[in-house]
């Protein structure tokens, strides 16, 4: 794979690469198509439009939008000025938005005008820099502030790519720990071009002939590689969709616009082969499917693959790397592992003492170099440190290899917990649940479901007389929380198992589960 030149602007490489693809096209939303010639013009236009506004390189603007061509225009834009979106979860609360504005000072926001309300609530609640509203596909008359993103476009004249260092803060995406703040994750110019290359071709072997599909959105670092940074590289066509990706709302897009790569994260594929509505063989035009976000079971891959007659191909990446760096491959595929490491990338298993594991069948920390690890955790040094270590990178995963150098899953080393490919905090749960007046104690795991995949659950000590039922306490998690986030199961105990100096023993409660 070629290095790419010192001086290195993703959105100038994409329409580089596509320059001979103006009439095909690009990207289908629930709205309409663009080619990928509408594509780089308004590309062009977005960068000249922020540049206008005052937006200086290196300037950090939130990107708060439903997927769709005007979150690509978006993105792409940004970069192609040298200003960083912030690309932030739309399924957040007010209070998260808050606190992310307050620590990207982002000076603009480009959103959805469906987020707009939770927007201007997280403006008017924090401290934050926000100059301008950049409003897409606006239903109503605007306030006074907020500009139209469709309008905007047809102002402003494609204006010329900013002279990029490779190296230069690009973009950020937000990281969540078991505890802290959201880590505001610094990327580059050229980690997009690295995940590119590496994963979307060298593992996915992505094509010009593929219409490709992602039920992970944009704002994830799976879902920006998935559905924008490989397709683009390849010319091949994306279908984006704003809704949530329930098993219908997948159906629709899989019959009807007939992807032939599609990615996912196992409990969609878990939802989709439970559905009635599940499509038969002839009518879906599948190639290839790829999941991540948690370790797929076994039993999923290969009912999918009966099903469809193409292969999961399972891997593991992370924000901080971008995207995948251990993978199955096609044609090689270990259901129940993650595979190897993908080329390019170098992996190490360490022991308690930090010490390489060379032996098969034992348990480490997991470790990653690779030309697409993020720059920084904004305003963090203490955990910038602690995850960037030289050339490595600190998954947080544990994972064992077999004698044939296939890699499995083993766990994470901190509490986290990945609920549908999301990180959820046990203790952000927990601190939530203890708010409610019935609640006196509480501690939150993960529990496997039937099929194999981590849901929450808390274990609740009610206070002494007082009652609430499971589905108060799911309601009062949701109101305050990111939906996403709430428990799926509750279980009401009596006490919770503790250490002699009171400390809760989670583990306790883990082996309850497993048992
Ligand atoms: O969760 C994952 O496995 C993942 C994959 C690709 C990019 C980012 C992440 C977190």
């Amino acid at each position: 794979t070629a290095t790419p030149p010192e001086h290195f602007n993703f959105a100038r490489h994409l329409t580089e690469v596509n320059a001979n693809r103006s009439g095909k096209t690009a990207l289908i939303d629930d709205a309409g198509s663009m080619t990928y010639g509408q594509l780089t013009e308004n590309v062009q236009r977005m960068s000249a439009a922020l540049s206008a506004l005052g937006l200086r390189r290196e300037d950090r603007v939130l990107l708060l939008m439903h997927d769709c061509s005007d979150w690509v225009v978006s993105f792409l834009g940004a970069l192609h000025a040298g200003v960083v979106p912030v690309c932030v979860n739309t399924l957040l609360t007010t209070e998260d938005y808050g606190y992310m504005l307050a620590n990207s000072r982002a000076q603009a926001a480009l959103v959805s005008a469906a987020l707009l309300p939770a927007l201007q609530a997280a403006m008017a609640s924090s401290a934050n820099d926000v100059r301008h509203v950049i409003v897409s596909r606006p239903t109503e008359t605007l306030p006074g502030h907020a500009l139209d993103l469709a309008q905007l476009l047809t102002v402003h004249a494609p204006g010329p790519c900013a002279h990029t260092h490779g190296d230069e803060p690009a973009f950020w995406l937000y990281s969540s720990g078991s505890t802290g703040a959201p880590k505001g994750t610094v990327h580059t110019q050229t980690s997009l071009y690295w995940t590119a290359e590496l994963y979307g071709k060298g593992v996915l072997d992505l094509r010009e002939s593929d219409t490709v599909f992602s039920a992970a959105k944009l704002f994830f670092a799976y879902g920006l590689g998935n559905a924008l940074s490989f397709p683009l590289s390849v010319g091949a066509t994306v279908v984006l969709m704003a809704e949530r990706p329930t098993p219908q709302a997948t159906f629709k897009r899989l019959v009807e616009q007939q992807p032939t790569v599609f990615y996912g994260a196992p409990t969609g594929y878990g939802g989709m082969l439970a559905s009635p509505d599940l499509p038969e063989k002839a009518q879906v035009a599948l190639r290839l499917c790829s999941s991540a976000g948690e370790a797929l079971p076994r039993d999923i891959g290969e009912r999918w693959t009966a099903r469809f007659g193409c292969e999961i191909i399972d891997g593991i990446g992370s924000t901080e790397m971008l995207h995948v760096f251990l993978s199955n491959r096609p044609g090689d595929v270990r259901y129940g592992t993650t595979g190897k490491a993908v080329p390019g990338y170098e992996v190490q298993l360490r022991d308690e003492d930090g010490k390489v594991i060379h032996g098969a069948n034992q348990i480490g920390d997991l470790y990653i170099a690779g030309p697409s690890a993020a720059l920084l955790y904004w305003n963090n040094r203490a955990k910038s440190r602690e995850t960037f270590q030289g050339p490595w990178t600190k998954s947080g995963d544990k994972y064992t290899r077999d004698p044939d150098g296939y890699y499995t899953y083993a766990g994470r080393n901190d509490d986290m917990l990945k609920v549908s490919g999301i990180y959820v905090s046990p203790f952000e749960v927990e601190a939530t649940l203890v708010q409610h007046p019935a609640v006196l104690e509480v501690a939150v795991i993960g529990k496997q479901d039937a099929e194999g995949l981590t849901k929450t659950k808390a274990y609740v000590v009610l206070k002494s007389g007082a009652q609430a039922t499971e589905q108060e306490l799911q309601a009062f998690v949701k109101e305050k929380l990111a939906p996403y986030k709430y428990p799926r199961f509750i279980e009401f105990v009596t006490e919770l198992p503790k250490t002699a100096t009171g400390k809760i023993q989670r583990f306790k409660l883990r082996e309850l589960e497993t048992q």
